[in-house]
């Protein structure tokens, strides 16, 4: 199976693995194991064996890819604070933008160029209160931000308590967890250009001691480029503390773990059933009419644990055994 890298694989609600590198495989549903022969059943004491065993049939299993999207940055913030602006004035992107809450309904990749350095950013749809319960849109796509190294947190500057919004999406980013209260956050108070929201700045930054809030205007581009700065040095800083696999050789495979099955037996009145693949397989194959190929076929139960089994179950003379389609008294 080949699928897009980002993408992560769930059976049974349970991730099987992450898809992280190009050619990376994972086997969801294994094959069939063979048959084997009744020469393989020879040993020196039993040059005529008279059991075989018939193949497995292959794994069936049904299971969910989710793809999660690739970005070095995802910019969170809530519904109207500028984000798609700011995504359309400094990538070629062009995801919807408009003056109402939720105007964005699903995220948007762009390409951002900063002097030599190219990153992708993602505008992930706006956070309200209750997002990682799943209100509003916000929280099915926070997942998109997962992968990213750094968040462009933006803040409304034309909201009466910018603040207060500030401390709600992080609220909810801390909520949904998955690593993303860590990442590399850059804080900006966006719509300058409107004199009620440059007076903001010092606002935010005020719960910020220590790192710079920034004021832009995805308008009319001011406090943009520096932002770009604080964003470029933040992933390089994090590209110097932790260098990418050079993806050489070649990739790993994951496999989902397999238990080691042992002899289950459940009982219904008198009757013993084993349940045990590779006892069944011998039993299926077995002629029932061949007395030599039971005496063998018992021999087998008994190293493969199934006798034990059943005597721990607490069978007992006169009561029934049975192995697929085997079944005889107990003695
Ligand atoms: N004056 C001014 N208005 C802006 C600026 N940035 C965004 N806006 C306006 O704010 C409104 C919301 O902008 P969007 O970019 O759609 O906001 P968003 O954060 O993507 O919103 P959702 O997708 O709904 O979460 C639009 O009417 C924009 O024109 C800015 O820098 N200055
Ligand atoms: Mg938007």
């Amino acid at each position: 199976m080949s699928v897009p890298v980002g993408t992560e694989v769930w059976a049974a609600d349970k991730k099987i693995s992450d898809m992280l590198t190009p050619g990376a495989e994972v086997v969801v549903a294994a094959g069939g194991r063979g048959g084997r022969g009744n020469a393989s059943f020879a040993t020196a004491v039993n040059r005529f064996p008279l059991l075989s065993e018939e193949g497995d049939p292959g794994e069936q299993r049904s299971i969910r890819l989710e793809l999660k999207l690739l970005a070095d940055v995802g910019i969170v913030g809530a519904p109207n604070a500028g984000k798609s602006t700011l995504l359309a004035r400094v990538s070629s992107a062009r995801p919807r933008v408009a003056s109402y809450p939720f105007s964005t309904l699903e995220p948007v990749l762009g390409v951002v160029g900063w002097r030599d350095l190219s990153f992708v950013m993602v505008d992930v749809p706006g956070l309200v209160e209750g997002a990682h319960r799943g209100v509003g849109l916000g929280h099915q796509f926070l997942r998109h931000a997962e992968r990213t190294r750094v968040l462009v947190h933006l803040v409304d500057g034309t909201v009466p308590a910018p603040m207060d919004a500030y401390l709600q999406v992080r609220d909810e980013v801390r909520r949904y967890g998955g690593g993303l209260e860590r990442k590399a956050e850059v804080v900006a108070v966006t719509k300058i250009d409107l004199p009620e929201a440059a007076a903001r700045v010092g606002e935010v930054q005020s719960v910020r001691p220590g790192t710079r809030v920034h004021g832009i205007s995805a308008a009319t581009g001011e406090g943009v480029d520096e932002l770009l700065g604080d964003v470029a040095a933040a992933l390089a800083g994090l590209r110097a503390e932790a260098p990418e696999a050079s993806g050489s050789g070649s990739p790993p495979v994951l496999r989902p773990h397999k238990p080691r099955q042992r002899p289950r037996v459940t009982r219904s009145g008198n009757v013993y059933r084993v349940q045990y693949r590779p006892a069944e397989r011998l039993a299926a194959m077995a002629d029932q009419r061949d007395g030599a190929a039971m005496l063998q076929l018992m021999d087998q139960f008994r190293r493969q644990g199934v006798v034990a089994a059943l005597e721990r179950a607490g069978i007992s003379t006169g009561d029934r055994a049975r192995v697929g389609p085997v079944g005889w008294e107990w003695e």
